[in-house]
C-alpha cells in the first residue's frame, strides 16, 4: 500500500467511533511490515499533534500462548500514550471501547535511555529502576480480532489502556521464575511464569530497543515498557472482575462496567 495517511485515518476513525473495521489487508494487498510501522507512526503523530504524550512502549505476541491464540508468530511493538493510562482504582468503561480483552504483563520502568543495536538482557535490567505488574487492555480496531502481522502493527498492536501495579520493585531476582496467576471472577483462568515471554521478559525489551535502532529511535528514560502478555487475553464483559497475582510483584485487579 502507498497511502499511509489514508490507513492511519481509517484506524483512528474506527477507534474514535468505537466500531470495528475490516483488516487493511482485506481491502488492499501488499502491506509490508515497514509500511505497517509507518501507518502506526502516523496514527501516533496525529495523536501527539492532538496533545497526547508518549509515556512508554509495548511488545505484543511475545509468548507462545498469545502467538497461538492470534495465529501470528512474530513479536510486534507499539507505543503507549498518557490517554491509555487507566488509574488503578478506575473501572474499564466498556462503552469507550470496541471489544476489549485483558492480559497480564511484566512492566519495566526505565531510568536510562536504551539505544540499540547490541542491547542485552543485562542492559535492560541495569537500565530499569524497577519493574511492576500490569494489566493491558487490548482492543483491536479489527472485527473479531482477525488480522495479519502487518494489520496488527498498523493498529499499534491493539493498544488501548493499561494499568500498573501498586508496588514497583528492583529487578534483582530471576524474572524467568516470576509466577503469574490470572483469575476471572475468582476462578483460576491461566498460569504462567516470566519465562513465557521470549525466555526472559527483559529479552523482549532488549529486542525492542534493537528494532527501534533500525528506525532511528530508542527507548527513553522514564518510559514504561510492557513486555507482552504472559497468557492468552480474557474478554471483558459488564461486571467481570479480572485479577493477576504475580509472586513478588503483588496483585492487580480490574473491573469492567458498561
Ligand atoms: O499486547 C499484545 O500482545 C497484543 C498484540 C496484538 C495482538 C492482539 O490484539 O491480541
Ligand atoms: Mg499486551
Amino acid at each position: 500500500v502507498t497511502d499511509v495517511a489514508k490507513w492511519a485515518d481509517y484506524l483512528l476513525d474506527a477507534e474514535s467511533r468505537g466500531d470495528a473495521v475490516a483488516p487493511i489487508t482485506d481491502v488492499e494487498s501488499g502491506l509490508t511490515l515497514e509500511q505497517a510501522y509507518d501507518v502506526q507512526r502516523m496514527v501516533l503523530d496525529r495523536k501527539t499533534a492532538a496533545g497526547e504524550q508518549v509515556v512508554g512502549a509495548k511488545l505484543g505476541l511475545t509468548s507462545r500462548a498469545k502467538q497461538e491464540a492470534m495465529g501470528v508468530y512474530e513479536p510486534v511493538y507499539g507505543v503507549l500514550t498518557d490517554a491509555m493510562v487507566l488509574p488503578i482504582e478506575e473501572p474499564v468503561r466498556l462503552g469507550e471501547l470496541i471489544h476489549p480483552r485483558v492480559e497480564p504483563e511484566i512492566v519495566f520502568i526505565l531510568d536510562a535511555d536504551l539505544s540499540g543495536p547490541g542491547v542485552t538482557v543485562h542492559d535492560v535490567v541495569d537500565a530499569s529502576s524497577a519493574i511492576c505488574c500490569g494489566l493491558e487492555i487490548i482492543d483491536s480496531r479489527y472485527a473479531d480480532f482477525r488480522f495479519t502481522l502487518g494489520d496488527v502493527v498498523a493498529d499499534n498492536t491493539s493498544a488501548a489502556r493499561f494499568v500498573l501495579g501498586p508496588a514497583p520493585i528492583e529487578p534483582t531476582f530471576d524474572l524467568r521464575l516470576l509466577g503469574c496467576l490470572l483469575e476471572v471472577d475468582g476462578r483460576l483462568e491461566a498460569t504462567a511464569a516470566g519465562a513465557a515471554v521470549l525466555g526472559h521478559p527483559a529479552e523482549a525489551v532488549a529486542r525492542l530497543a534493537n528494532w527501534l535502532a533500525r528506525r532511528g529511535e530508542k527507548l527513553r528514560r522514564g518510559w514504561k515498557v510492557l513486555s507482552g502478555g504472559l497468557t492468552d487475553a480474557v474478554p471483558l464483559a459488564p461486571g467481570r472482575h479480572i485479577t493477576a497475582t504475580f509472586g513478588r510483584l503483588g496483585a492487580l485487579g480490574i473491573r469492567a462496567v458498561e
